[in-house]
């Protein structure tokens, strides 16, 4: 059984998916309203992936034989000025998840709870990529300037983003 300051530390982390998917969709909506759909698909996939983060967190810590007592969601930013100011507050909000996520790990070794350890592990090495693709979209913004013409183009290139649950057997779950 996971300890209850482990417990209480996956039950936030869990909430943290929940809002990052939810700004996401916020940023999603915000883009798609401005004609940039590809960047909106790409952020809704996005959103979804958090969504699947956030059930699988759930998943274990009622596999590990605690009852997560579910926290409040905030209302995400709704408004945003453009494709930079959204990577770079999508790079913001991976990089804060990667320090909540580091945090735990060390809880978790503190606690000797390997198993924990290991199933947040993934977590950790996600975020590796996690960033790196916000960073690339944001140096590519930074090339393209306001030439239109380009900004379109990579609207393009992030609108062939398909969405895969990374963790398909939890959709059987339940
Ligand atoms: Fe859930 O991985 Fe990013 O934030």
């Amino acid at each position: 059984m996971l300890s209850e300051t482990l417990t209480a530390a996956l039950v936030k982390q869990l909430n943290n998916e929940m809002g990052s998917a939810y700004l996401y969709l916020s940023m999603s909506a915000y883009a798609e309203d401005a004609g940039l759909k590809g960047a909106a698909t790409w952020l809704y996939a996005q959103s979804r992936e958090e969504m699947a983060h956030a059930i699988h967190m759930y998943q274990y810590i009622m596999d590990r034989g605690s009852k997560p007592a579910l926290l409040a969601l905030e209302a995400p930013a709704a408004s945003f000025s453009g494709m930079g100011d959204i990577f770079n507050k999508v790079l913001a909000s991976e990089r804060a998840t990667t320090k909540n996520l580091n945090d735990i790990a060390t809880l978790a070794m503190k606690e000797n709870d390997h198993a924990c350890y290991q199933f947040i592990m993934w977590y950790v090495n996600e975020q590796v990529e996690e960033e790196a693709s916000a960073s690339d979209i944001i140096a590519k913004l930074d090339m393209i300037g306001d030439n239109k013409g380009l900004l379109l183009s990579l609207d393009k290139e992030l609108g062939t983003r398909v969405y895969a649950n990374p963790f398909p057997a939890d959709e059987k779950l339940n």
